[in-house]
């Protein structure tokens, strides 16, 4: 009787399970004069290289349903977990998971070809609807990105250049008509900021005019609660940062390691976004 209880209130407590389909894709892209693969996970079947998050309500659950477009196999896990799924060429597969922390859920490819190419998927929990945005970071050596997407090169170069960086999909300033990462707000405001690193190599933001705390990260979880203007964000890490701006004004935000701040070896460019803060 008494595991009878307990059932019923387990169920009375996850009562409902939300329904996500997500599309998984590697392909050519074009980014101002440069061409590169990338593997995009998208709510969208037809791929959108600014792929948007899923934001959800704390303690929502979700049967998420992950479709893969691509004739290889691929694995995907959640960044907190020890171990993913495979994804059969052509075929999909269903996870469930509940969300009840303010955080971002980072599902990403640990497969070589959409590792690399920066398979990934945030899932954004907790966060007010009034002031949130997302910052995919990404970078690539795009003359080897056709060999990594067709498996013709399956381990990491070294040394690795790359000559591409991102926010969003776009490089600075392509992003600055992005409306999922381009910070609009008020003086006093409390910002969402959520930042997932989709790409190799770690990616340090540095943040002009303001400081900004850090609510949430997986990989790097001692750095929770800090109030700085630069920090850390490891590959395939998610981050939340609270920024409540003091001053009006617009400031740029971008990686501190300069070589990202540039497009095929040209400054400025690169991994670069805006805040822009109004009295
Ligand atoms: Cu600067």
């Amino acid at each position: 009787m008494r595991l009878f209880i307990f059932s019923f209130l387990q169920l009375g407590f996850v009562s409902h399970f939300l329904a996500l389909t997500i599309y998984m894709k590697t392909d050519n892209y074009q980014i101002g004069t440069v061409n590169t693969y990338r593997c995009i996970l998208s709510l969208e079947p037809a791929m959108n290289l600014q792929a948007a998050p899923y934001y959800v309500d704390l303690n929502t659950s979700l049967n998420i349903e992950i479709i893969n477009l691509d004739t290889i196999a691929h694995e995907l896990q959640w960044n907190d977990f020890a171990s993913g799924v495979v994804l059969s060429p052509l075929g999909s597969i269903t996870l469930t998971r509940t969300f009840d922390q303010q955080k971002v859920y980072a599902l990403v490819a640990t497969d070589f070809s959409a590792k690399t190419l920066g398979g990934s998927f945030a899932v954004i929990a907790g966060v007010p609807a009034a002031q949130r945005y997302f910052w995919n970071l990404y970078e690539m050596q795009t003359a080897l990105s056709g060999a990594v997407a067709n498996l013709s090169q399956q381990s990491f170069p070294s040394p690795y250049r790359p000559n591409l960086f991102s926010i969003n999909g776009y490089d600075y300033p392509l992003n600055m008509n992005d409306t999922l990462g381009i910070v609009n707000a008020h003086v006093g405001d409390s910002v969402y900021i959520a930042v997932l690193n989709s790409g190799n190599m770690v990616h340090t933001l540095h943040f002009h005019g303001y400081h900004f705390e850090i609510l949430s990260s997986t990989k790097n979880p001692s750095q929770v609660a800090w109030k700085k203007d630069s920090a850390p964000v490891f590959p395939q890490d998610g981050m939340l940062l609270l920024l409540i701006p003091d001053k009006m004004g617009t400031y740029p935000v971008h990686d501190h390691n300069l070589t990202a701040v540039t497009t095929t070896g040209g400054y400025s460019g690169g991994m670069m976004s805006m805040l822009n803060v109004t009295p």
